[in-house]
């Protein structure tokens, strides 16, 4: 059977590997249609030999449509109702429905189950958060986690094309001896702008409760939904990096029993999605410069914590675009499509 997609938000660096990602995988689509904001439609997307034209969305252009494929933003809220009213099974990137509790949290390889919950959204996590969860699933099975202290090092393009964009200026500028700009990062809706290039900003969206910032409480509320335990303690420090795509994450996990290193790597090697890349001797651990465009989420430099008891440390990095958002998102429609759930 082939199926009518949609894709809210082409235009941007998460609607891009949408579609990079239907070609890869072959995805069966009959009809797929573009749909962008006002000021993006009109735009022409050369794929797979065709030319297609954006359109802007409305409600409406959710007729007859049986995948809605939201890149993120504020246009989840908008149109995920119509979408659904018209009966298609909504896959959102954006964080507007993650912690509703009808609406499942899903990582494919992670919590499967809870696909078959939805009530026509489901709603991907944050990048951080999947590239996270797909570290901790496989551990997570031999034995319970007590607590979770996470640093991220996060690329620019979570911010989106204008950050990548930004990140690419910014460095010419520099090499050129020119004057630098910042207005995006680190949100452009905030006051103040700093420059990415050669610094690190510890500030991704916007701050929260206890001087948090959203991005890190989404760390905390997303995991203990995907993995329906609000016992694990969590606490993270998410920073902006000047990369341009792959995620990286320092983690340190406090286990209920002792997991040992080899068993640890064992587990990781088996898991779908992981590749272990962890071997000192060769100088193997998992980096951006190789990340970067993998659809598998990677983990190196897996140590015993020796100051505290059963704990690891881990390091991981994954796409922040293809694992984080668009393949994740890809992943659920394909699991649906292989349990007739759609
Ligand atoms: C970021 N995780 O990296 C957030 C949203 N994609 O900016």
């Amino acid at each position: 059977r082939k199926y009518n997609i949609a894709i809210l938000g082409a235009t941007g660096a998460v609607g891009q590997e949408f579609l990079n990602l239907i070609e890869e995988r072959n995805f069966p689509y009959d009809n797929l249609k573009l749909l962008a904001s006002k000021r993006s439609a009109g735009k022409i997307i050369s794929f797979m030999g065709k030319d297609f034209t954006v359109e802007e969305a409305t409600d409406d252009s959710f007729k007859n449509i049986d995948i809605a494929l939201f890149a993120g933003g504020s246009a989840s809220t908008k149109f995920a109702p119509a979408a659904v009213k018209y009966g298609a099974v909504v896959i959102d990137n954006s964080s507007a429905f993650r912690m509703d509790p009808s609406v499942p949290l899903v990582v494919p390889e992670v919590n499967p189950e809870a696909i078959q919950q939805h009530k026509g959204i489901i709603a991907n996590p944050n990048c951080s958060t999947i590239i996270m969860a797909m570290a901790l699933k496989p551990l997570y099975n031999q034995a319970k986690i007590k607590r979770i202290v996470v640093s991220t090092y996060q690329a620019v393009s979570g911010a989106g094309k204008e950050a990548i964009d930004e990140l690419d200026s910014q460095v010419q500028a520099i090499v050129e001896n020119r004057p630098v700009e910042a207005n995006i990062l680190p949100s452009a809706s905030l006051p103040k702008h700093y420059q990415i290039a050669f610094n690190v900003i510890p500030h991704i969206d916007v701050f929260v409760e206890d001087n948090y910032t959203k991005e890190e409480m989404k760390m905390v509320h997303e995991t203990h939904k995907i993995f329906n335990d609000y016992t694990i303690g969590i606490t993270a420090t998410t920073v902006r990096v000047p990369i341009y795509r792959s995620h990286s994450e320092s983690i340190n996990i406090e286990f209920v029993e002792e997991v040992s290193v080899d068993k640890a790597k064992e587990l990781l090697a088996a898991f779908p999605g992981v590749i272990l890349q962890d071997n000192p001797a060769e100088m193997l651990y998992p980096m951006p410069l190789f990340t970067s465009n993998q659809n598998e989420v990677f983990v190196g430099r897996i140590r015993k914590d020796n100051s505290v008891q059963n704990a690891l440390n881990l390091w991981v990095v994954g796409d922040q675009i293809r694992k984080g958002a668009a393949l994740n998102a890809l992943q659920i429609a394909e699991h649906m499509i292989e349990h007739n759930l759609i």
